[in-house]
């Protein structure tokens, strides 16, 4: 059976599995579930998903959801040991910088979207907006020392990466001081399923701003 993928592409970590499938380079049936019209919390999809989240994947009636989870479990199923290495310390440095964009880059996004689109917040809190420079700046410090966030393959830890970056370069951030990122990100240009991701940034970010006005 093929691979369904529940999706909304103005989600940040949908878009990044969305990439995942693209880039492992199977075929998938992809599901919207629109969460502006609360569709997640639907009978149906609550009973797939009772944490009601998306990204979550149906593959041959196993149900992920988690989208590092999903990128990983993807990978490693279809022998793609480029995108998520098995050799133990490059494999350790990937998941490092999918559990910093987990817990440190993509909260940070988050921290200053959610109450804009959902909350009627009408500015972008400086604290916030501080906080979120921090973690770019990271990131760009990662993107000096290699190509790609984690060595120098393109690898699972970019594509999500890729898609947290796509959701802030869409609401219009100042990457000025961070031009490693800046550089990374047109190469990311390359990863499978990339112009569809900032479709999905695009809209996000519009909708972001028009509530800033
Ligand atoms: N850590 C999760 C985050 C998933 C998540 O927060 N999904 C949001 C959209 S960005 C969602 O489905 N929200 C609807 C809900 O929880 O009811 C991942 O990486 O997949």
């Amino acid at each position: 059976m093929v691979l369904k993928l529940y999706h909304f592409p103005l989600s940040s970590p949908s878009r990044a599995a969305y990439m995942s499938v693209k880039a492992v380079g199977i075929p998938a049936d992809i599901i919207i579930v629109d969460l502006l019209k609360k569709e997640q919390l639907s009978e149906s999809f609550v009973k797939i998903n009772p944490q009601h989240c998306i990204p979550t994947i149906d593959d041959d009636g196993f149900v992920l959801w988690e989208s590092k989870a999903i990128a990983c479990y993807l990978a490693e199923k279809h022998g793609r040991d480029d995108l998520y290495p098995k050799d133990l310390k490059r494999r350790a440095v990937v998941n490092q910088r999918l559990y910093y964009d987990s817990s440190m880059l993509y909260p940070r996004i988050r921290a200053i979207n959610y109450p804009i689109l959902f909350q009627g917040v009408k500015e972008i809190k400086k604290e916030l907006a501080d906080d979120l420079n921090v973690q770019l700046g990271f990131l760009n410090h990662y993107l000096g020392e290699s190509k790609w966030v984690a060595g120098d393959e393109m690898t699972v830890a970019d594509i999500a990466i890729a898609a947290s970056i796509s959701t802030v370069m869409a609401v219009g951030w100042d990457f000025s001081a961070f031009p490693n990122i800046q550089k990374w990100f047109s190469n990311c240009e390359t990863i499978p399923g990339f112009q569809d991701n900032m479709e999905g940034a695009k809209k996000f970010g519009d909708a972001v701003r028009k509530n800033l006005e």
